[in-house]
């Protein structure tokens, strides 16, 4: 990056404070009681998340980058998210809210001061200003599980959010992606994650994907054809989910066909038939594919739709370019408690006319989590290399959720493919036959 230290500086401290001021929006918007519950087994108690996010800042930015003492060594095990499994939190004995309030805002003073020192030369967890980075995307992650978390409580509506934007622009069908090599993974991104790295020429034969995410009338049409009683659409595995976990429609759908609602955030409302659907889980999004005679995306067709330019062959950062996003190109950051409706964002479409890639939903892909040939964890093994090989299934583009800073359309997700708490959902692509590709 071509940015002076002191600039460097200033965005890392808007961005450090951006992160906090979600994590307390989302922490203070319920009473202290309600931080300290668990709200469903899949989740941390929101208290949790608090005390985690200060923690990691401690590890990264007060000792491994300020080679400070420890603010409070005692809390590294409690907070260890490999140590306690999400079930086993609420058993702890965790800060109470005030206590961990308190303890990530000395831990912030402290991360201020390091940066107001850094230096961000010669060495590789400061480059760019890469340590901050990681921590102000970690935060921005926990913020995004923190709203689904308040998407499982029960009880009076604790969150507020304006409408997203209407359809602006018609956007059906789908779109080709010729064949030919595109550079797949991060190269000039400065905060790229281990696992997006190292970049390489990837070879993607040509294919059809969908213009749009799958919307909710689409997926209705699917179950209102018994797609959820019909073996031939499921994957083995899948349709063994489906009958154990008694799948019948998305997470927090209610009613019956022809009159389905969903709730969010603690309030229900008509299903909104032009919205991509959302909390579903891999084996949903497989066999809504499979019914409709088409697949989910790979991971690679899925970037190489997001980010193929194909008037210079080169990968852009984001579908409309290299710009950060911006309200207009996609919906992020928690703006909108919910998806936009397909066609709300034309500003935010690919050159060759794929819409939403980023932002909305996240998007199942048909690829495991597995490494990039070359990778090297960095900085640390648990973030991305203990999750390579586990079956989990790789997830892009972003959600309502989910921050611009822990957005791009290099980004990987992943997540266990039973999983559907998640802003989950999807869109469908097939290969493109001889005759169609020219
Ligand atoms: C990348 C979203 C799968 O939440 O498990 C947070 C991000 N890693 N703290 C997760 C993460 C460590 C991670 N995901
Ligand atoms: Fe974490």
């Amino acid at each position: 990056m071509t940015v002076t230290t002191d600039q460097l500086r200033e965005d890392v401290a808007r961005e450090l404070d951006r992160a906090r001021r979600r994590t307390r929006a989302l922490t203070d918007a319920v009473d202290d009681s309600e931080l300290v519950r668990q709200h469903s087994p899949l989740m941390s108690p929101l208290v949790w998340d608090l005390a985690h996010v200060g923690n990691q800042e401690e590890l990264w930015l007060v000792r491994e980058v300020g080679g400070r003492e420890a603010v409070r060594r005692d809390l590294d095990e409690l907070y260890d998210a490999f140590r306690h499994a999400r079930r086993e939190r609420p058993g702890l004995p965790l800060l109470s809210p005030d206590e961990a309030r308190r303890y990530s805002t000395g831990v912030r003073d402290q991360a201020l001061d390091v940066l107001s020192r850094a230096r961000f030369e010669g060495d590789p967890l400061l480059a760019d200003g890469f340590a901050f980075g990681m921590v102000i995307q970690h935060e921005q992650q926990h913020a995004e599980t923190m709203l689904a978390t308040h998407q499982l409580r029960s009880g009076v509506p604790a969150l507020a959010a304006g409408p997203p934007p209407a359809a602006l622009v018609p956007v059906a069908g789908e779109v080709l992606v010729p064949g030919g090599p595109f550079s797949m993974g991060a190269e000039v991104e400065p905060w790229a994650l281990d696992n997006e790295r190292p970049s390489r020429v990837v070879d993607v034969p040509g294919f059809f994907i969908d213009a749009a995410p799958v919307t909710n009338a689409q997926y209705a049409a699917f179950i209102a054809d018994g797609g959820y009683g019909d073996e031939r659409w499921w994957s083995p595995e899948g349709w063994a989910h489906r009958q154990a976990a008694d799948l019948s429609a998305p997470m927090h759908w209610r009613g019956a066909e022809g009159g389905w609602s969903c709730v969010q955030f603690g309030r229900e409302a008509p299903l909104a038939g032009d919205q991509p659907v959302v909390h579903v889980c891999f084996y949903e999004a497989e066999a809504y594919a499979t019914w409709a005679g088409r697949r989910l995306p790979t991971e690679a067709e899925w970037e190489k739709a997001a980010r193929w330019d194909p008037l210079t062959g080169r990968s852009r950062r984001y579908p409309w370019g290299d710009e950060a996003p911006t309200a207009r190109h996609a919906n992020l950051g928690q703006r909108h408690l919910s998806p936009a409706p397909v066609g709300a964002y034309p500003a935010g479409a690919s050159p060759l006319g794929a819409h939403q890639l980023i932002g909305d939903v996240w998007e199942w892909t048909s690829s495991p989590f597995v490494a990039y040939p070359g990778f090297a964890p960095f900085p640390y093994r648990e973030y991305s290399e203990v999750f390579f090989g586990s079956r989990q299934k790789v997830l892009r583009g972003g959600s309502f959720g989910t921050d611009a800073v822990a957005c791009r359309a290099s980004f990987r997700n992943w997540d266990h493919p039973i999983r559907r708490q998640i802003f989950s959902g999807f869109r469908c692509a097939r290969d493109a036959r001889p005759d169609e590709v020219r």
